[in-house]
């Protein structure tokens, strides 16, 4: 499962670069500091970087604080592993072309829309979380799955996979978090903290966006303004909005619509997409130059909340259109042959 190549490469590394992506969640640090021990483990000196700050809901994770930003990263490295990433822009201002463009890259994701940017590229989108595919790493390295490292592979599963309600959460996956919580992995801490608490701020911010939420052909959507943002206390929010519009009865796919502006100080939209089990919202968003999961997906497009939601939402309404079609026509293929 594991290519030998990758192997070598970990095993003539020194100075290793790890690197995960922007608007980091749980299965983002917790691969990335996973990794972080297991090259200490091999005897390596890893560096881990984040183009984000660490929010305070991962501070407390173990290793958390030696995680460093854009200006500390540096040079120097001979290996530079991506991990949870689906491709080099989503990694942010850690990796700097003119420092790093010589570097060896290792990519290790789990994502289907992967482009396989690295010389070493182990993708494997059956795997629920990166780091369940770090459990089969730690196997193959032979680092017993226990404390710290237990507690951050751990943690990845269990965020990746709402706790174990997403549709891609096989048995392999019960095993992987079976074998870390015998190992001392905190199953009860890591939901409460991660998956079950919410900031003050953000019902304020849901309170004003849920009022002018939309249901049109199996589509839910809302908009959040920067004004809307700022008047709720610029909670941060990631996905959490649409993870719960996907949860109305009436709804397959969900979209959050969030204004922004780039770097550039140019109005931008972050989109974030949800589909119930059986319908696909990655197609979309990799049509739209962004990337993910069936059931989770997302892309960052020009423009305002004016412009973008509309065409976005005509797209998904589309995709949605064309997907209950194709079921149709599969349970009607399945009753004629019957
Ligand atoms: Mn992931």
């Amino acid at each position: 499962m594991i290519e030998p190549d990758l192997l070598t490469a970990l095993h003539e590394a020194d100075d290793v670069l790890c690197v995960s992506h922007v608007s980091p969640d749980g299965d983002a640090y917790g691969s990335l500091l996973a990794m972080g021990l297991l090259l200490r483990n091999l005897g390596k000196r890893p560096v881990l970087a984040m183009h984000d700050r660490t929010p305070r809901e991962f501070q407390s994770m173990p290793g958390a604080s030696d995680i460093v930003g854009p200006a500390a990263v540096g040079a120097g490295y001979d290996l530079l592993i991506v991990l949870d990433t689906s491709s080099m822009d989503r990694v942010g201002a850690v990796f700097q072309p003119a420092l790093h463009a010589s570097i060896p890259v290792m990519v290790i994701d789990h994502h289907i829309t992967n482009t396989y940017f690295g010389r070493i590229n182990w993708v494997m989108p059956d795997c629920a979380a990166t780091c369940q595919m770090l459990v089969y790493l730690a196997d193959a390295l032979a680092v017993p799955l226990t404390g710290k490292l237990a507690e951050c592979l751990l943690t990845g599963i269990v965020t990746d996979t709402l706790c174990f309600r997403t549709s891609n959460t096989t048995p392999d996956v019960l095993e992987a978090a079976m074998r870390l919580m015998r190992g001392g992995g905190d199953l009860v801490h890591i939901t409460q903290r991660l998956l079950t608490q919410r900031s003050y701020a953000l019902f304020k911010l849901w309170g004003q966006v849920l009022q002018h939420v939309h249901l049109e052909d199996g589509v839910i959507w809302t908009t959040i303004s920067l004004a809307e943002m700022k008047r709720a206390g610029n909670p941060s929010n990631d996905g959490q909005l649409s993870s719960t519009l996907i949860t109305a009865s009436e709804a397959n796919m969900s979209a959050t619509f969030t204004e922004k502006r780039n770097e550039q100080g140019r109005p931008v939209v972050e989109c974030s997409f949800r589909a119930r089990p059986g319908f696909d919202v990655a197609t979309t968003a990799l049509a739209l130059g962004g990337g993910g999961h069936p059931a989770a997906s997302g892309c960052t497009l020009p423009g305002t909340l004016n412009d973008v939601p509309p065409q976005v939402v005509a797209a998904l309404k589309a995709a949605h259109q064309a997907q209950l079609a194709a079921q149709t026509q599969s349970t009607n293929y399945a009753l004629t042959r019957e």
